[in-house]
């Protein structure tokens, strides 16, 4: 696709040139220990309705996406069963009498191949869609998703997932210092906290768009579907 055939998506600070051929949809850690009742994120008190308002916008765009023969991939935060990945800062930080590979009320917390760890039913991803396995918050750090999306010639992301200010936003800076423009539908990322969610989307285009650009899935869909 050439550059002639760019889609102006609404956004801001200012329209998003999408080029379809050239933009994947990367869904980052919808998983079921972040989302569900009675998982690990709300066992640390926190209130997953704020991410859950997330499931019904992401499963339109997903399909939206997926009719029109686009690439997506999904990530999961999570690590070996044996600990090997996880650095012990992280393994210790909050001071929780929980941690990561802990027994928790879904399996072992964040470890791959526990039922917590994997992506809620509603998302799902298809056999063909890649699934990246990230051990840090961006997607990038310590994964094959560059590789992946230099195969597949991509230049542009749209970007959704949890939480806002965490695991979309370091993707998000990740992804912008190689090169990708990202688009973060706004009503497809979620935080735990309103003013993370206000500030984290804020910080992204703030400054003419200092790491990428805000819109809304229903301007994607609508631009997907007619192209
Ligand atoms: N996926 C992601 O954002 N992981 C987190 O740990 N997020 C929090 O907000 N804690």
């Amino acid at each position: 696709m050439s550059l002639a055939t760019a889609i102006e998506v609404p956004a801001q600070p200012y329209p998003f040139e999408l080029r379809t051929a050239h933009c994947a949809l990367l869904i980052i850690d919808m998983q079921r220990d972040f989302l569900e009742p009675g998982g690990f994120g709300e066992m640390l008190g926190n209130d997953v309705s704020q991410l859950r308002r997330t499931i019904a916008p992401n499963r339109a765009l997903l399909a939206a996406w997926r009719k029109a023969g686009l690439l997506a991939i999904h990530t999961r935060e999570g690590h070996r069963p044996d600990l090997s990945d996880l650095p012990q800062s992280k393994k210790v930080r909050g001071r929780s009498q929980t941690c990561i590979g802990d027994a928790g009320p879904m399996g072992r917390i964040l470890i791959r191949g526990e039922p917590g760890q994997d992506i809620i039913p509603e998302l799902y991803p298809l056999a063909n869609e890649p699934v990246i396995d990230k051990p840090g918050k961006g997607a990038f750090y310590a994964t094959d998703l560059q590789l992946i999306l230099q195969q597949h010639g991509i230049t542009q992301l749209v970007v959704t997932g949890v939480t806002t200010e965490v695991c979309v936003n370091s993707t998000v800076r990740e992804a912008n210092d190689r090169g990708y423009e990202c688009l973060v539908p706004e009503d497809c990322v979620g935080s735990y906290f309103p003013q993370f969610q206000t500030m984290g989307l804020q910080m992204i285009q703030a400054q003419g768009g200092i790491f990428g650009w805000v819109g809304h899935s229903s301007h994607l869909i609508g631009a997907i579907s007619a192209g």
